[in-house]
Formats: C-alpha cells, structure tokens, sequence
C-alpha cells in the first residue's frame, strides 16, 4: 500500500553555514525522496514562534529562536512514500551526540556546549505537523 507524503525539512544555521546543504539533499534524494520546492529563508520571530508553538514557555524555546534567526535557513518540501517518519529516520534522534552512526545528525553533528542542540536539521513529526509546517514556509504554493 503506498502513502505519498510530503514533509518539511529545514537545514538550520549551523547546516547553511557549514556548507552541508548539498550533502544533506544528497542524502535526501539518494533516499529516493523528491524535492519538489526549495528557498532561502532568513526567518523572523513571528514565522518560528509560530514554527516552534509546541516549544513556547520551555526552557530551551529562547535561545531555539536565538539560534534559529541566527542566519538563513534552507527550507525544503520533500514528497515521497512515509516521507515524514523516513526523513526523521535519516535525520536521527535530537542529540547529535548519541544520535546514530549512518545518520544527517550522527555523522555530521556534534555538542558544541551550546544553550540548545545545533543539530543541523528539523523535520515534520506527524501529518498535522507537515500540512502545518509547509504552510508557513511555503505560503505562496
Ligand atoms: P526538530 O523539531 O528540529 O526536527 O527536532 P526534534 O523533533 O528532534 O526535536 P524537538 O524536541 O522538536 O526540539 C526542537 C529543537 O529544539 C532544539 N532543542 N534543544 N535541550 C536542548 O538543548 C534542546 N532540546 C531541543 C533542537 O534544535 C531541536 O531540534
Ligand atoms: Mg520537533
């Protein structure tokens, strides 16, 4: 049975300014999934307070936002069957310290001892998040 998703992947700052865009759309398109849009977005407090609403009032949300406007980030949707939980596969888990060898996170991330995870990527978690997620850094499609 096929379930055709599309899902937002979002290279951080710390991706952009590492020049690991490419590699990361490598992985991605060796993967088989399909770029179907891509921009360069410098996001403002009103797009990733709203990006980030789950994470308002924590204690890592901050210095989140902090790092997150730090400087461009490459947004992109991805389309292709179980998309969503493929990408976060790929991507590995949140801490690049422990996140798995043969993922985006393990193989490139690391602790900087920084206030929060510069872990290289964001992807969608669910189908609610996606449709969310790609209508904010999307808006004109
Ligand atoms: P993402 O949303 O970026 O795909 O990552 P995720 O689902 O793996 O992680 P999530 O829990 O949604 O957290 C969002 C982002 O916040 C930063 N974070 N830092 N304690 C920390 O230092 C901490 N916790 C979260 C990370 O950048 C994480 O990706
Ligand atoms: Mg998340």
């Amino acid at each position: 049975m096929t379930s055709v998703q599309e899902t937002l992947v979002l290279v951080k700052p710390d991706g952009v300014a590492r020049n690991l865009t490419g590699e990361i759309l490598r992985r991605i398109e060796a993967k088989g999934y399909q770029l179907v849009d891509i921009r360069l977005v410098e996001a403002d407090r009103d797009l990733l307070g709203n990006h980030y609403e789950e994470h308002v009032g924590k204690p890592f949300y901050e210095p989140l936002v902090e790092f997150m406007e730090s400087g461009p980030v490459v947004a992109m949707r991805v389309a292709g069957n179980r998309v969503i939980e493929g990408f976060r596969t790929l991507a590995g888990t949140t801490d690049p310290t422990t996140a798995a060898p043969g993922t985006i996170r393990g193989d490139l991330g690391r602790d900087w001892g920084l206030a929060v995870q510069q872990n290289l990527v964001h992807g969608s978690d669910s189908p609610e998040s996606a449709e969310r997620e790609l209508a904010l850094w999307f808006p004109a499609s």
